[in-house]
């Protein structure tokens, strides 16, 4: 995008810029208009230094669009009495680290720097998305712990500030994973262990003292920013602005209170502050993120675009109720505070706002990494329960059409997945379950999971998503 449209100025910055006290991973539009707004309003309740420094471990698009800004940009809240957009100021600064990875480091280390946290998407944290361990073959982990000075991966940055800021004899910083993996502290601290101890094993027993790394359950459903939204602000707020972000009202971070130097008053801005969030995340991760999945590759593969679109047909708005009543709230403990039955009717409402427009091969990406949050670990708790789910088996099989690269008109699928070709050049059920990254062995040669998946495939394969939607809705 040029600096400004034709006839609309380029945002600009109001105000001085807030000092840095968080470094933030991942500057995609979730951050955007999840982390940067919830700190952006802590700041105005109750001040504090936690200006945000946002570094991309990929691409420089992110800065290309913040830095003409100062950082600010627009996040624009969608409902049903239309946009409303509001200008967010919480990010300082923001570096590329294929640029300068040092200066990431520089920046990660500095005593100002309270909390690191985390949106890298499942594929960032370069684990074995079956087991959570770190994938110590992964190409760029293979790199880092060779180059520690110039890392490329989230856990090579983090080691390598950790190993500075130990080295000058400073403080521990916080480590706050915002993606949506079960027990995503947890996790993260265990890929950074792994990391730490092949690289420095004090190093890692200093870690392993002094760094939280707690849980968080993040919540707001943001499509990816598109020409069309960038135009549409021009239009209602008369500037430029290709850094901001379509998002629904709601949202909800809930997070796990356990900070090594402090953080921002999220809590005045409406984030839960809890002990425990591992049943809040199973419930989101399978409720919500479980039949967005399922209603991706289902969705998909029977032609239809976006999630407004899918649940707003009625054979696959059946299919999603039958899901949570039938197959899901039956694996999750109650989380504290939450009527499970109502916070799905809400799911409903909130997937059937059609000014969202969140396209199915969006959720789509990625799947290798989310399916066993999303559907394999329900699938193995309804089984353990004498249960068999079904429709949660038909979405793994859809997954494994979808994968195959080719749609029901014979058109190719963009398929993207960090295992996008190994997963393509498969053949059918019984490879793609052979893919140990994703499907445990016990899964993989269960003959209760593995006879109805081979017949959900060939249902698929025969007629088509919609007619096995209509089945399994029927049963
Ligand atoms: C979606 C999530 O793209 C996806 O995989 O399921 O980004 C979803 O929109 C968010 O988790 C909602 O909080």
């Amino acid at each position: 995008m040029e600096d400004g449209l034709p006839d609309k100025p380029r945002l600009k910055r109001s105000c001085e810029a807030p000092k840095v006290g968080i470094v933030h991973l991942g500057p995609g539009a979730f951050f955007r208009a999840f982390n940067a707004v919830y700190t952006d309003e802590a700041m105005a309740n109750a001040g504090g230094d936690w200006g945000i420094c946002a570094v991309s471990l990929r691409s420089p698009t992110a800065r290309d669009q913040l830095d003409p800004q100062g950082g600010a940009f627009t996040s624009v809240s969608l409902s049903e009495d239309g946009p409303k957009p509001r200008v967010i100021e919480s990010i300082s600064r923001v570096l590329v680290a294929p640029e300068d990875p040092n200066a990431v480091v520089d920046a990660m280390a500095d005593a100002g720097v309270k909390i690191v946290s985390l949106t890298i998407t499942e594929k960032g944290y370069c684990h074995e998305p079956a087991t959570g361990a770190l994938n110590r073959t992964h190409p760029d982990v293979m790199h880092d712990l060779a180059n520690i000075a110039a890392p490329r991966t989230a856990v090579g940055f983090i080691v390598a500030a950790l190993a500075k800021r130990h080295a000058a004899g400073g403080k521990p910083f916080t480590v706050l994973s915002c993606d949506n993996l079960p027990s995503n502290g947890a996790l993260a601290r265990g890929t950074v262990l792994d990391f730490a101890r092949a690289y420095d094993p004090a190093l890692a027993d200093w870690i392993a003292e002094n760094v939280p790394f707690p849980a968080t359950m993040v919540d707001r459903i943001t499509p990816a920013t598109t020409d069309a939204d960038v135009e549409k602000l021009a239009e209602i707020a008369g500037y430029h602005d290709p850094a901001c972000v379509f998002h629904e009202a709601f949202r909800q971070w809930v997070i796990e209170d356990d900070f090594a130097d402090g953080r921002p008053a999220w809590d005045s801005a409406g984030a839960q502050f809890v002990k425990d969030v591992d049943a809040h995340e199973l419930m989101k991760l399978r409720c919500l993120n479980g039949t967005h999945s399922t209603m991706a590759y289902l969705g998909y593969l029977a032609g239809l675009e976006t999630i407004g679109d899918v649940v707003t047909d009625p054979d696959f708005a059946g299919l999603c109720e039958k899901l949570w009543h039938e197959e899901i709230i039956s694996t999750l403990p109650q989380p504290d505070g939450e009527d499970l039955p109502a916070y799905c009717a809400t799911l409903m409402d909130r997937f059937k706002d059609t000014s969202i427009r969140h396209k199915t091969w969006q959720i789509a990406m990625d799947g290798s990494q989310k399916l066993p949050q999303r559907l394999l670990g329900t699938i193995a708790d309804n089984l353990a329960q004498g249960h068999l789910p079904n429709g949660l088996i038909l979405a793994v099989a859809a997954w494994m059409r979808y994968v195959g690269g080719t749609d029901e008109k014979g058109d190719p699928i963009d398929v993207r997945d960090p295992m996008a070709d190994q997963l393509k050049a498969s053949d059918g059920v019984f490879d793609l379950l052979g893919f140990r990254d994703i499907f445990s062995e016990t899964l993989a040669q269960n003959p209760a999971f593995r006879a109805p998946l081979t017949a959900a495939y060939a249902r698929l394969q025969s007629q088509g998503a919609r007619a096995a939607v209509k089945e399994y809705i029927a049963q």
